[in-house]
């Protein structure tokens, strides 16, 4: 039998975590073989609700699960972590400024950063959900120096499987005959969807719909502000499934991508692509046994490079913003 897999979630209380726990106790986040232990982190506030959803947990009676701890001290929780899911975050609020926010996530980021540093198991994989995902990523990953900087990966998996819906939609295509599409830069509105290398039943998918003024005016803008649609129609932000796509990218990065595709995962800039080297920035990536490498050699062309530019610049000042404030 295998040894459990610590799995660590925080804002664990959260909708995101009430939408995702469940999935990773199924097996749905490892593998329907792999046995998991739950460290669930909350402030003071949300525990209360943590052990509600334990109890609920506990009453699924998941074959695989075998434990779950709830606490508010991130050494406890990702004591041995295997795999940690940074989920809980602070929020915009109206009137808050930029500086504020990076702030406010720098003293979460930072201190849980450290904590894995100190805590982790040897082989942690870190996915950060919680916005600003890519910056709170590069906050977590530079409290963290012990850690193989690769470890450290920012969430765009969402705004993918939008972007594949999307285009499945446009062209009547089924979402599994879409192979090979990207997401560049930031998890925010400049974010870019590149359908330039992406394929639709083998044939190219920019090629197959033929329509730059869709792809500029209506496709981009689409998966950009796919969050704010969300909101608008539910009242509430995505939640099952943004749980879905952290699903996705633990699975992916953990069982390999299939042969001939790639998937989109914000993962630390080694200069490719010219997105300045140790930003957090969404590039096309293949997994394999549990690692992954930047899908190389692609040919950008004018129209994409102006919009990998404009997010990676965004994502340039974030780091800025966060350096001035100390918190990297
Ligand atoms: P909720 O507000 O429902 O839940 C957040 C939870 O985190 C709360 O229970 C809170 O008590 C907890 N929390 C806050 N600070 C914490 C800390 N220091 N340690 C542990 N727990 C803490 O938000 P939810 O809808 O679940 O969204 C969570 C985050 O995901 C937000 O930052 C949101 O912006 C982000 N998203 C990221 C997406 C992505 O694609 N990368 C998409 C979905 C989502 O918007």
């Amino acid at each position: 039998t295998r040894t459990p897999v610590n799995v660590t979630v925080t804002g664990a209380a959260g909708q995101i975590g009430y939408a995702l726990l469940f999935r990773i106790a199924s097996g749905h986040l490892l593998g329907s073989d792999v046995p998991v232990k739950l460290r669930l982190l909350e402030i003071p506030q949300g525990l209360k609700a943590a052990e509600g959803t334990a109890m609920e947990l506990d009453d699924c009676a998941f074959p695989l699960l075998r434990g779950i701890e709830i606490t508010d001290d991130p050494d406890v929780a990702f004591d041995g972590a295997n795999v940690a899911l940074l989920v809980g975050a602070r929020p915009r609020t109206k009137g808050m400024e930029r500086g504020d926010l990076l702030a406010a996530n720098g003293g979460i980021f930072k201190p849980q950063g450290k904590a894995i540093n100190d805590h982790a198991a040897d082989d942690i994989k870190v996915l950060v959900v919680g916005n600003p995902a890519n910056t709170n990523a590069l906050i977590a990953r530079s409290a963290a120096p012990d850690v193989p900087a690769e470890r450290f990966t920012a969430m765009t998996r969402l705004d993918h499987n939008r972007a594949i819906s999307q285009l499945a939609a446009k062209t009547g295509a089924a979402v599994s005959d879409i192979k090979r599409l990207t997401i560049w830069g930031n998890h925010s509105a400049t974010q870019y969807p590149d359908i330039f290398h992406a394929e639709i039943a083998g044939k190219n998918a920019a090629e197959t719909v033929n329509d730059e003024t869709w792809l500029a005016d209506t496709f981009i803008p689409t998966v950009a502000k796919r969050g704010a649609a969300i909101i608008e129609a539910r009242g509430a932000s995505s939640a099952a499934s943004a749980a879905n796509a952290a699903i996705d990218h633990v699975y992916t990065w953990v069982n390999g991508t299939a042969e001939g595709d790639w998937t989109s995962m914000g993962v630390v800039s080694d200069g490719s692509y010219g997105v300045a080297e140790g930003l957090i920035s969404s590039f096309p990536v293949t997994t394999k046994g549990g690692a992954y490498e930047i899908v190389q050699g692609l040919e950008i062309n004018d129209f994409s490079r102006t919009r990998i530019d404009a997010s990676v610049k965004e994502l340039a000042d974030e780091r800025d913003a966060v350096r001035e404030l100390g918190l990297i």
